[in-house]
């Protein structure tokens, strides 16, 4: 047993957790089994791995350079609020479970184990189930396991005060594991059709989210006569000095130098000094520039990394889906989708989600609210950005910005109602992002206030998602990502 628990936890530590590792292993295996000579299986992990890398290069720069100038707003104004955003999360569920719980924090990595399990058991049996989506971004399976084990043990006292583990996080994963299956298969749709049919979805914080917003989306696209009425961004041809605009580095950086630009001017050259964000003789106004260029800077690393690695991960997975899990597709960091589509939409969307941000924690202010919330970076970026693609995709300018700012206002009151409700808000911080803002409060709600049938209620729900989208395109639901230029021949014979 401690052989086994010793082999898991090495397993779950350097490549379960660590995305790059796990993209690398997949890879690896989908080319074995495809039976590729041994140079082009060391090659294409080789590359599937070093891409990630410079993906996560990008992402973690844009979240080291930025949490911190969100987060300064707390400090610099003497708020005592909590920082909706996943590490936040994560942290307060360290600090508070074994308090308020009497829980081992250890426990949430067997969670994982667990809900990973389930997930792929449901899509090993699609044929029954119609899920297709394996979730592979470990750093975020760790951070919704964290909340999910909180939010199930406030959720249902019984199981919090039984000793049996065991069973705890057997019930617990079956909960966690359908909603990663049945999140991503949710987003494999959208994501064939944003990408032309590139083969993955999306594994992250905001899938019921993508296909809310996309099918709101399409419906805002689309005239009275239902044809497709707006522009997508990639289509609008700005006139004069605008065109600048065209171009996605100096969009990028010009708005960040208005939004950030404009935060580091109220934090003040004081704070900044103090903080030690600015040297005591530096100048203000270059760091102000220098910060703001480095979102483009960042912006552009990471779409070089999603170049990297897509292809040789969706050709590998070939390997997978053919012999393992037929019919499957990887389910990757949201970020991916900022390698298609609009690059515009990626700063259009994170700002229409900051100034939703922004009203709903004023709002909070204003009403008094008990709990205040300030802005994380990456619920605030990854999530409003990531929407905005899809719903620029779907249904243009106007979906790209109206959709993120509503997504935005939801990310602030849902998370100050479930953070202040479950009890996490007093431990500094809540994962914030949209699903878990909008679709676990739900889910906690239906099991606090009808325990264990409460929880069967919410599995058997999830579960019948993918049964309605089957039964919607009985004839396009598997081949579409099976066969993606089959599967458009089909829609365009069907008009
Ligand atoms: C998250 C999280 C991150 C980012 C990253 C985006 O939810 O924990 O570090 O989003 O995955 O690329």
């Amino acid at each position: 047993m401690n052989i086994l628990m010793n082999a898991w936890s090495y397993f779950a530590t350097n490549i379960l957790q660590q995305p790059a590792w796990m993209i690398g292993l997949i890879v690896l295996l989908g080319y074995v089994l495809l039976k590729k000579p041994w140079y082009d299986v060391l090659g294409g992990t080789i590359k599937a791995v070093v891409g990630y890398m410079i993906l996560a290069v990008g992402s973690g720069g844009l979240v080291s350079n930025f949490r911190p100038v969100l987060v300064g707003l707390k400090d610099r104004f003497n708020l005592d609020a909590m920082v909706i955003d996943p590490y936040f999360g994560q942290n307060a569920v360290t600090a508070g479970v074994e308090e308020v719980f009497g829980k081992s924090f250890s426990q949430v990595m067997m969670l994982l184990l667990i809900a990973f399990i389930v997930n792929i058991l449901l899509v090993r049996f699609s044929k029954l189930t119609k899920l297709r989506a394996l979730f592979t971004t470990g750093h975020v399976q760790v951070q919704q396991a964290s909340t999910a084990y909180w939010l199930i043990l406030f959720a249902l006292p019984a199981l919090a005060s039984s000793n049996n583990n065991t069973a705890i996080l057997i019930v617990m994963a079956l909960v966690l594991g359908c909603y990663w299956a049945v999140g991503s298969n949710l987003t494999i749709k959208p994501t064939q059709e944003l990408t032309d049919g590139a083969g993955f979805c999306l594994a992250h914080q905001q899938m019921f989210a993508v296909a809310l917003f996309s099918w709101i989306a399409e419906k805002m696209g689309k005239g009275k006569d239902g044809k497709k009425e707006s522009k997508k961004l990639e289509d609008l041809e700005l006139p004069g000095f605008m065109s600048m605009f065209n171009e996605n580095m100096v969009c990028t950086a010009l708005l960040m130098i208005l939004f950030f630009g404009a935060i580091l001017l109220l934090l003040g050259r004081d704070y900044l000094v103090e903080a030690g964000f600015l040297g005591e003789k530096a100048s203000f106004l270059f760091y102000i520039l220098t910060t703001c260029l480095n979102f483009a800077v960042y912006l552009a690393i990471l779409q070089l990394g999603v170049r990297t690695f897509v292809t040789e991960l969706t050709n590998s997975f070939q390997g997978i889906a053919n012999k393992l899990l037929p019919g499957s597709v990887p389910g990757v960091d949201c970020a991916v989708s900022y390698g298609f589509g609009s690059p515009n939409a990626v700063p259009i969307g994170f700002l229409a989600g900051a100034v939703g941000q922004f009203l709903a924690i004023g709002a909070l202010i204003l009403l008094k609210s008990p709990v205040l919330v300030i802005a994380g970076f990456v619920p605030v970026f990854f999530d409003n950005a990531t929407i905005a693609v899809y719903a620029n995709n779907k249904g243009g300018l106007k979906a790209a910005i109206i959709l993120p700012f509503i997504s935005g206002l939801c990310q602030v009151f849902g998370s100050a109602i479930i953070a202040s409700w479950v009890g996490m808000a007093a431990y500094g911080g809540y994962l914030g992002m949209w699903d878990w803002a909008v679709v676990w409060p739900v889910f906690t709600v239906v099991m606090k206030y009808l325990s264990y049938v409460g929880l069967a209620l919410v599995v058997v729900v999830l579960l019948a998602i993918p049964q309605i989208q089957y039964r919607k395109d009985k004839e396009g639901y598997f081949l579409m990502t099976e066969d993606y230029e089959a599967y458009k021949e089909l829609k365009a014979k069907k008009g």
